[in-house]
């Protein structure tokens, strides 16, 4: 029997730097958490002026980005109120992270320099103020980048060789069409660039003090990286700017130790010399280990900033639709997944027009008005929709006759407000039966095993009731709603063992025989609605999915 133990008093450091926020969860060998710490970027950081994490530019249609600096300087708070509630960070035996996709980050000519020599008596963000040559990062929720997914997608044979080779056809968030962007528009700063990051392998830069590999997880989120090979793809460097590859340097996978920790963390901190920090990866993939998926027919939901659906499949068949990402826990299986722009941002603009600004309000709303909401149905989109393609508008619609038994003489008519209960169930049922909708004709499982719901929203069980009732099986939960920093120091345990027996051990290795009693375990949280109102809303799903398809046809942004 192999030997899957962690050191006894060691812990495993997880951080997320996400959209709005960055926290840290720590487990000990147990895979029990024993901290937890969160940085809120608009209120601790009022200083970046941010709204939502991010700065939305109203002079160029879809650019939204955030300050690069923010996420070195709420790295900075992190670790320091790690301090003043004593952590003690000399038993830390590894650490590793998560960070929201796709985003990216430019270092200047010369600042590798920089990074291996930082000063521990001073802050990170002092010491990199003049480190990266693009100041304000581009991030997942940008938009700005349509002629340029055009031009890569052309230049590779079409959207669904592009799909085929790198596991998604271009989305204006991935990184090569921002690149892409970057490169035209300003040409120099493209040239100053000596390293392009992503998010996570940017702060696993930090904490090693030097550039940290793209894993070839969070790399299946660029369009540039061979799904198959796991390499970057020639034609797809070629298809977005010139002499790309030395500025990405190489990918590795997500399991193997991205370098020890910097004598900066050493001595600032009091790391022990000896912490490994293992690859950063994706939010979403994160997520995926930190609910312990390992079963194809289970579906997870994540209910964040952005809402995220995602499963795993050994052979999956990328599509126009939808993204396949390697496992970032196991080499030999895959990711598929579906994701929306308009999450908690959208559902809290509702809360806010419509129940008082308050989630208690909202749910007595959202328990008081009937399933299927009368026939009314809402189509919400705040930002720029990725799925799908549809541009800023609210769209409301009535169905006359909609009795749940047939759709045959069921009538849709579009009318300019709902009343506020309506609007509730509205935002709730809508964007779910969508995702439903979407999921099955991905060829996720239908019906889900079962549903286990992650992310800030998950943490309302009226939430997850629509969810059981629409998609019909059980939602569990695990015990805390940040499963991507849970899954990132769940990671850290894991590429410590890989690295201790120098070759990839599997994931279940360090869970097995804990998973009952320790926080990482899911738990029931709200059983599958009755059958007679799944049927109503599957036909309430096949005319959303037409009245959408409609929508498409004389909105979408690919048209
Ligand atoms: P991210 O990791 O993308 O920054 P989180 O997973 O931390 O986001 O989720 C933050 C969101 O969770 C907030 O925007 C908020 O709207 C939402 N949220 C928090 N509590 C609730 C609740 N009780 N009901 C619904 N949404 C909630
Ligand atoms: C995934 C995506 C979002 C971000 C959110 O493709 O764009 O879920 O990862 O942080």
């Amino acid at each position: 029997m192999e030997d899957y133990s962690l050191p006894k008093d060691g812990l495993f450091l997880g951080f997320d730097s996400s959209t709005q926020s960055l926290k840290a969860t720590v487990l000990d060998s147990n895979l029990n958490i024993v901290t937890s710490e969160t940085v809120h970027f608009d209120s601790e950081l009022p200083q970046y002026k941010t709204k939502d994490g991010v700065y939305r530019d109203t002079s160029v249609n879809g650019r939204i980005v955030s300050p690069t600096l923010m996420w070195v300087e709420a790295f900075d708070l992190l670790l320091e109120k790690l301090t003043k509630s004593k952590f003690d960070f000399k038993r830390v035996t590894a650490v590793s992270g998560s960070g929201q996709q796709h985003g990216s980050v430019y270092w200047k000519n010369g600042s590798l320099a920089k990074l291996a020599s930082l000063n521990p008596n001073k802050p990170l963000m002092e010491q990199l103020t003049d480190a990266f040559s693009i100041k304000e990062s581009p991030i997942w929720m940008d938009s700005s980048t349509t002629a340029q997914c055009k031009e890569i997608e052309t230049a590779v044979g079409g959207a669904l060789e592009l799909s085929q080779l790198t596991g998604s056809r271009a989305y204006e968030r991935f990184t090569g069409s921002q690149i892409r962007k970057i490169f035209q528009t300003q040409p120099d700063v493209y040239r100053e660039t000596e390293r392009i990051s992503l998010v996570s392998s940017f702060m696993a830069s930090l904490l090693i003090g030097a550039y940290a590999s793209i894993d070839e997880t969070d790399g299946s989120g660029m369009n540039l990286m061979d799904i198959r090979e796991r390499t970057w793809s020639k034609i797809a460097l070629k298809a977005t700017a010139p002499g790309l590859e030395e500025k990405l340097g190489k990918l590795a996978p997500a399991y193997a130790v991205a370098g020890s920790i910097a004598p900066y963390f050493v001595e600032r901190f009091h790391f022990n010399k000896n912490c490994l920090v293992v690859q950063w990866s994706g939010d979403n993939p994160n997520s995926l280990a930190g609910l312990t998926l390992n079963t194809p027919g289970d579906l997870a939901i994540s209910l964040g900033t952005s809402d995220t659906v995602f499963g795993i499949a050994s052979e999956p068949q990328p599509r126009l639709e939808g993204h396949v990402l390697p496992n970032p826990v196991d080499p030999k299986s895959y990711m598929v997944m579906l994701v929306y722009k308009n999450g908690s941002l959208t559902r809290e603009d509702v809360r806010n027009r419509c129940a008082e600004r308050s989630w208690d309000t909202f749910n007595n709303i959202l328990e008081q008005t009937p399933p299927l909401n009368g026939g009314k149905l809402g189509f919400y989109y705040k930002e720029h929709e990725i799925l799908p393609p549809l541009p800023v508008g609210y769209h409301r619609y009535v169905l006359e006759n909609f009795t749940g038994s047939t759709l045959d003489g069921v009538e849709e008519h579009e009318v300019a407000e709902f009343d506020a209960p309506s609007e509730v169930r509205g935002i709730i049922e809508g964007p779910f039966l969508s995702m439903r909708a979407h999921a099955e004709r991905f060829g996720m499982p239908a019906p889900p095993n079962r549903i286990i719901a992650t992310g800030g929203a998950s943490a309302n069980s009226s939430i997850l009731k629509s969810v059981a009732s629409i998609f019909g099986c059980d939602v569990y939960t695990v015990q805390r709603s940040d499963s991507a920093s849970l899954g990132a120091a769940l990671r850290a345990a894991h590429g410590w063992l890989c690295n201790r027996k120098g070759s990839f051990i599997p994931f279940s290795g360090i869970y097995e025989n804990k998973l009952e009693n320790s926080s990482v375990s899911c738990k029931l949280s709200m059983p599958a609605g009755d059958a007679q109102l799944l049927s109503k809303y599957t036909l309430l799903m096949k005319k959303r999915i037409e009245i959408e398809d409609c929508l498409v046809q004389k909105l979408g942004r690919w048209q």
